[in-house]
């Protein structure tokens, strides 16, 4: 039930934008957050933050870490990750999966990105159980979230994590994505009494396949909450 009360509140947070992402054209901020579906490289994005889907060992890689890295400057990237110590007993994990780190956004701060939070998604070619899955993509989204709130970050732009070379299946994790980022944005609100710091949410996609993967599940997901709130809409007037 206390779910269902959080998703009934989301409409009224949340203004939901869909736009094509321009290298340099700006999303109007509201007062409330905004998540905004674009296309385009992450790199590009008019944000304080961006997010690279990184690996545990925080080292440069392929996919959108390759792009990041060579964004930032791979050695000055690497010497900022590499200040994140070894987890014990480990093989050189600096970031375990479903956690993430910060570091400054060294050369892309010319472009107004102060941060790179690196978030190391699940890795389903080693994780095969759907449940652990989920909760480790799930896991990966919050942290992100309550990192960046941390740091006080009021904009952000996240890639579609695991998706590709750690072959999450599409469709499951764009859900999460997008679920995990509602719900994160409703609970701040219940158990900080306020808004959460970020106001602009952005979800960069690379590929025109996901990107509209991302507006069909958006819409469903707004669908279902509207159809939410028209079945309990007494339970609604009663919270009043
Ligand atoms: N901007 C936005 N999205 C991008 C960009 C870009 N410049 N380049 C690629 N994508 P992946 P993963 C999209 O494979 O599955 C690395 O080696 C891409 O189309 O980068 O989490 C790390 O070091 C896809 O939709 O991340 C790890 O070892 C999405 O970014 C491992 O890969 C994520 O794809 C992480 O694999």
């Amino acid at each position: 039930m206390k779910k269902l009360i959080h998703i009934l509140s989301l409409t009224s947070i949340f203004t939901i934008n869909a736009s094509v992402f321009v290298s340099g054209n700006n999303v109007q901020l509201t007062d409330k957050t905004t998540i905004t579906i674009c296309r385009g490289d992450i790199t590009k994005a008019p944000v304080e933050a961006i997010v690279n889907a990184a690996n545990q060992q925080l080292l440069a890689g392929g996919g959108v870490c390759g792009a990041i890295f060579a964004a930032a400057g791979k050695a000055q990237l690497q010497t900022e990750c590499d200040k994140h110590p070894i987890y014990a007993g480990t093989d050189a994990v600096r970031c375990p999966t479903g956690e993430a780190k910060i570091t400054s956004g060294c050369a892309l701060t010319t472009r107004g990105i102060r941060y790179i939070i690196h978030a190391a998604g699940p890795d389903c070619r080693l994780i095969k159980d759907e449940k652990e899955q989920d909760e480790l993509l799930r896991s990966t989204y919050e942290s992100i979230l309550a990192l960046a709130d941390h740091h006080g970050i009021t904009s952000i732009a996240l890639p579609f994590i695991s998706s590709a070379i750690y072959a999450f299946p599409k469709e499951r994790a764009a859900h999460i994505a997008l679920e995990t980022i509602m719900e994160y944005t409703m609970e701040y609100t219940f158990e900080h009494k306020n808004d959460t710091h970020l106001k602009q949410i952005n979800f960069v996609l690379f590929s025109p396949d996901d990107y509209e993967l991302f507006e069909q599940t958006i819409s469903s997901l707004n669908k279902n909450y509207r159809l939410l709130e028209k079945i309990l809409s007494p339970l609604n007037s009663n919270r009043r």
